[in-house]
């Protein structure tokens, strides 16, 4: 537990080297370029604004510092405080490209793969265009489901088997946790997502 005192120690050393940050870029920049930096932390919030702020200093020649990520990291606690007072509306897309070894729920064959997305009321069944007799399908298509954080749950991904005699079994199910990434700044910060294997 952080006591109140050890608490507003922190806060303290904080805003002094930020504001320390801020007359160092300053000057440097007044002696390179001839203007001010302009460094707005809650800017640093977005990819975007973390963008557009390396852009605003790739004259200094201090990009080698990662003193937007650095700041970002300072200022993670304040960026989580906002986004959780603050509600965000955003478009999730998940794109699926492909199931590989799926398990059979077919007697003699292999299952008839389908995907049922679900997030929240939003539901995908793709039911229609099953895939017969494929244990490695490929999907490559994406669904978009609105999102509100925080308070998002978790997106869920079924394969289904298609079999309209005997009814339809599952073959797998996972579920990925929203919050965790929007929440995170270290995942906000990676450009270009890794596809994640499940
Ligand atoms: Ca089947």
């Amino acid at each position: 537990m952080q006591s109140e005192g050890d608490k507003k120690e922190y806060l303290e050393r904080k805003s002094q080297l930020i504001h320390d940050l801020k007359v160092k870029l300053n000057s440097l920049s007044l002696k390179k370029t001839g203007k001010p930096v302009e460094l707005k932390l809650e800017k640093l919030d977005t990819m975007e604004g973390r963008q557009k702020f390396e852009h605003s200093i790739e004259p200094l020649g201090i990009g080698h510092l990662q003193i937007t990520k650095h700041l970002a990291n300072l200022e993670s606690d304040e960026t989580l405080k906002r986004l959780l007072m603050a509600e965000t509306k955003c478009i999730v897309r998940l794109y699926v490209l492909s199931a590989y070894d799926l398990a059979s729920r077919d007697n003699g064959g292999f299952s008839d793969p389908y995907l049922k997305l679900t997030l929240g009321s939003k539901k995908y069944d793709e039911r229609d265009i099953y895939q017969l007799d494929e244990p490695n399908p490929s999907f490559n298509k994406y669904y978009d489901f609105e999102a509100r954080f925080p308070g998002c749950p978790p997106l869920v991904m079924e394969v289904m088997d298609f079999d309209d005699i005997f009814g339809d079994d599952a073959i797998g199910t996972t579920s990925i946790d929203l919050e965790d990434r929007f929440f995170s700044v270290d995942w906000q910060s990676i450009k270009q997502k890794p596809i994640e294997y499940r």
